[in-house]
């Protein structure tokens, strides 16, 4: 019986230079999770590095005033995004900044002036000079207008994200 619990008792000792110590295991243990800290840093990071910048459109100065003798009324600048027409939209994520130029307020409002405001974003009155921005969480093609000026609108198409290569430079 002696020699029995001798044997037992020496069993899980420890060598040193042993590969399986515990403290190799416990080690290693850290190690990979620091290494998958790391790695998943370091993937996070590089998804904020992708991430597009914003788009801007500005309210023309003289929007409030429709002038009667130009073909083209003052209104959103650029009123279509992405600018590209044939281009597939504009990633998820991406962030549009409405600046407004002109003298007077105006709105960013979703929906059209015949159909009326939808839900999905609303600045209320923009007063001049203040800027405005709403982030497309979801793809879609988002028509706005101004709820003051009905011959002001806009649109912004969101696509589905890895299909956003040949998003334009604006
Ligand atoms: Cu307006």
């Amino acid at each position: 019986m002696s020699c029995l619990s001798k044997n037992v008792w020496t069993m899980p000792r420890i060598y040193p230079g042993s590969i399986l110590t515990l403290e190799n295991i416990f080690s290693s243990v850290v190690l990979t999770l620091v290494f998958y800290v790391i790695i998943f840093n370091a993937i996070q990071s590089s998804e904020a590095q992708i991430q597009t910048p914003p788009e801007i459109v500005r309210i023309e100065l003289g929007a409030s005033v429709p002038n009667l003798q130009s073909s083209v009324l003052a209104s959103y600048e650029p009123d279509i995004l992405p600018t590209n027409t044939s281009a597939p939209g504009l990633p998820v994520g991406t962030t549009v900044i409405w600046i407004n130029e002109d003298e007077s307020f105006h709105t960013v409002t979703s929906g059209s002036y015949f159909k009326g405001p939808t839900p999905n974003f609303d600045s209320g009155l923009l007063p001049p000079k203040f800027d405005w921005n709403y982030t497309f969480n979801a793809p879609g093609e988002y028509d706005y207008y101004c709820t003051i000026h009905p011959y002001m609108d806009g649109s912004v198409r969101i696509e589905i994200p890895n299909q956003n290569q040949s998003v334009t430079e604006s």
